[in-house]
């Protein structure tokens, strides 16, 4: 008799910047050292992914799901997770759709539990919310970014409010009672990735066999496509070649000049960069206010030929956005004498959702 195991099947959701990524790899790094084989999909509106490139030099295998979310290439996400179980044979897939991304309970637990539950497990959706912004009332649901954070937390089985390092006590029972509110349904879980608070009750969620059970939310499509399309979403990447740079101050500087050329920190979704370089590769991120260096190979300075990824979402015209990026870089390399070139770039505004598959 021949037993075929299902593939457990994890999605990641939560706005951009919550920390999805930044959990990912926390979990990932666990089960790889568990020898528990785990695989891992990104996903994106665009190419060259910031997120890709940050787990897969931490030699974790990834595919990616790259111009458009699970939802809208529901097929793709299909043929990415059976390449990964024939070539790896992972026991665990972890998945992190477009952190503008909702209704995911219909349009990609539904129809991976409806068409191809013999070879998946569907663990409960987790939602990742990302505390500080939802002190600072990004969650208000008045405004359309707004919306699109609540309904993505409505829909949620576990929420996990991300970063509570940042906050005190009491701010942590106030999200909890809000979430809660919110969401009745929902287990809610202070979380933290960086001082694991929880981190090994996902893990045992994710080792459980308790599977995907809710009935999705009602979503207004044009609210939602709405929100989606207030943002300007940039990818590039640039080559130089330099002696010796910090690469450090570099990022903060690419970043930062965001700021300096009027955008506010609420404009500003999720802007990363990574830097790699002969010696070394750094990921950093700015996410409202705060820049945090998402991780480090190597020391902190770049030597020789190097890669800029740049990725930015933000409240923003995409022309406008572009020239923004590209002045910043410009500046920034000029200021240290480093010649470069752009290798490619790109900057719109996400299109109207369309699912693959609508189940409810
Ligand atoms: N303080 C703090 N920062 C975090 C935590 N998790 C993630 N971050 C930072 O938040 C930024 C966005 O994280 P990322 O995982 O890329 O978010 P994603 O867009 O949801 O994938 C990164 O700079 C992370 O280092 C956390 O638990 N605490
Ligand atoms: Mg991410």
């Amino acid at each position: 008799m021949v037993i075929t195991l299902k593939t457990r099947i994890v999605l990641v959701g939560g706005f951009l910047g919550s920390g999805k990524t930044t959990m990912i790899n926390k979990l990932a790094e666990h089960f790889i050292n568990e020898k528990i084989p785990i695989g891992v999909i990104t996903n994106d509106q665009g190419e060259f992914l910031v997120d890709t490139e940050f787990v897969r030099v931490r030699g974790i295998d990834v595919e990616e799901v790259p111009g458009g979310c699970f939802c809208c290439n529901f097929p793709t996400l299909l043929e990415n997770a059976k390449r990964l179980i024939e070539s790896k044979r992972p026991r665990i897939i972890l998945a992190e759709p477009v952190g503008s991304c909702t209704d995911l309970m219909a349009t990609v637990v539904a129809p991976l539990k409806a068409y191809h539950g013999n070879s998946f497990s569907v663990a409960p959706l987790i939602v990742l919310v990302d505390a500080p912004r939802m002190l600072e009332g990004s969650f208000n649901k008045e405004t359309l970014g707004g919306y699109l954070r609540s309904h993505q937390v409505e829909e949620a089985e576990y929420v996990l409010l991300s970063k509570t390092d940042l906050i005190g006590d009491g701010d942590i029972k106030q999200l909890t009672e809000a979430i809660k509110e919110m969401n009745p349904q929902a287990v809610v879980v202070p979380y933290s990735s960086y001082t694991g608070q929880n981190l090994d009750l996902v893990i045992d969620l994710i080792m459980s066999d308790k599977e995907s059970s809710r009935t999705p939310v009602d979503v207004d499509y044009d609210l939602y496509a709405d929100a989606e399309a207030e943002l300007g979403w940039y990818n590039g990447i640039y080559d130089f070649n330099a002696t010796k740079y910090d690469s450090y101050d570099m990022a903060i500087e690419l970043l930062r000049g965001l700021l300096d050329r009027g955008y506010s920190t609420e404009d500003i979704a999720h802007a990363k960069v990574t830097i790699q370089s002969e010696s070394n590769h750094l990921k950093v991120s700015l996410v409202g206010n705060e820049i945090s260096v998402g991780g480090v190979l190597g020391s902190r300075y770049g030597t020789g030929k190097s890669k800029l990824n740049y990725n930015a979402r933000v409240v923003s015209d995409p022309d406008t956005l572009r020239n923004a990026v590209r002045s910043t870089v410009s500046e920034v390399m000029k200021k240290r004498g480093i010649e470069y070139s752009l290798r490619s770039d790109s900057c719109f505004s996400p299109g109207r959702p369309n699912p693959t598959y609508r189940l409810v």
